[in-house]
């Protein structure tokens, strides 16, 4: 089912706001995903289709393989252009936050971003937190791009879907769900897909562009990982991947060349939670992911700075990384027994 309905007070509310020509900024997380630029160009694209203009703002560059989607190159981003971004914010009429849940999100734009005139909240993570005039959470949509389909559809817009926002939105839906296989995947969503199939997504050409762009350094440092820095704890049903700075340095990682190891781990027989944990220059990162019932987000809030979804979260802790590894090692067993399959 759509989350929204035609008659929804934040939905008037938004419709009220967009009564005449707008100027927008769409504003998304730092480390943007397939989802962040999804809903933030498609909907950038809806937005000028309505006679608006829109302006997308990075805090950082998204990964190569999500910089040939339409609309891309039109984004600024904060790492190079800061100045151009907080202005971009500041001279909007309405800014549209999409795909966060807390201002620290958008790390160097946190302070333009609260102090914007006006925000518009579209985002599907647990315990939103930004201040909003018009505020969608739903985190039961498996992404936000889907969120948005379902509000331009609510606002009665849908012929204004065009190819490039479809493809775009297709993106979102695709990467949040893991090609359409994580439990968030709903008969709806399903159905959001064909629509913008319909609207001139096209499937495996945006399959291919996302998931079959990988270096040769990100496969031999797969290879290697899976090899060598694999932990299997068959009893517990957990996997555990840790990657050092020496192993980084060895292959010749960039950013983004670990996008998606954690989700290795899952694919194993009899596993339901994987843990990545990658030592950076400043911090060390630890993502989870689970099957089913067995939650993660609450685990990385109560001890490792993060948070996230049900099956899906992240956090940081300071090194060394084996001290890191070890404390989330000795959490571990009671926290499985208190989720049992
Ligand atoms: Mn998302």
């Amino acid at each position: 089912m759509p989350f929204v309905h035609r008659e929804h007070p934040e939905l008037l509310r938004l419709q009220a706001l967009l009564g005449g020509p707008r100027r927008c900024a769409i504003v998304t997380h730092y480390n943007p995903d397939g989802d962040a630029m999804g809903s933030s160009l498609g909907l950038a694209h809806i937005l000028r289709a309505m006679g608006h203009t829109a302006q997308v703002v990075l805090p950082n560059a998204p990964p190569p393989f999500l910089r040939w989607m339409p609309g891309a190159d039109g984004c600024i981003a904060a790492d190079t252009a800061a100045e151009r971004c907080r202005a971009a914010i500041a001279e909007a009429d309405i800014v549209f936050c999409l795909d966060f849940n807390r201002p620290d999100r958008v790390g160097v734009l946190e302070e333009a971003v609260r102090a914007a005139r006006q925000r518009v909240l579209i985002d599907h993570h647990q315990r939103p937190e930004i201040d909003a005039v018009a505020a969608f959470s739903d985190t039961a949509s498996c992404a936000t791009s889907q969120m948005v389909v379902d509000l331009v559809e609510a606002l009665g817009q849908a012929r204004l879907i065009g190819a490039d926002a479809a493809t775009c939105l297709y993106t979102g839906i695709m990467t949040d769900t893991g090609s359409f296989r994580f439990s968030s995947t709903t008969p709806h969503t399903l159905r959001v897909a064909a629509l913008l199939m319909e609207r001139g997504a096209v499937p495996d050409r945006i399959h291919a562009a996302v998931l079959d762009d990988h270096t040769e350094q990100r496969m031999r440092l797969m290879g290697f990982m899976l090899a060598e820095r694999m932990t299997v704890l068959q009893d517990l049903g957990c996997v555990v991947l840790v990657l050092r700075a020496g192993d980084l340095q060895r292959f010749g990682f960039s950013a983004g060349d670990t996008e998606g190891f954690v989700n290795l781990g899952l694919s194993m027989r009899g596993i339901r939670l994987s843990a990545f944990f990658l030592e950076r220059p400043d911090r060390i990162k630890i993502s989870l992911r689970s099957k089913g019932t067995l939650p993660v987000d609450r685990l990385l809030a109560d001890h490792f700075n993060g948070g996230g979804h049900v099956n899906a979260a992240g956090g940081h802790c300071e090194g060394p990384i084996d001290a890191c590894v070890q404390r989330f090692m000795d959490l571990l067993p009671a926290h499985i027994q208190a989720h049992p399959a």
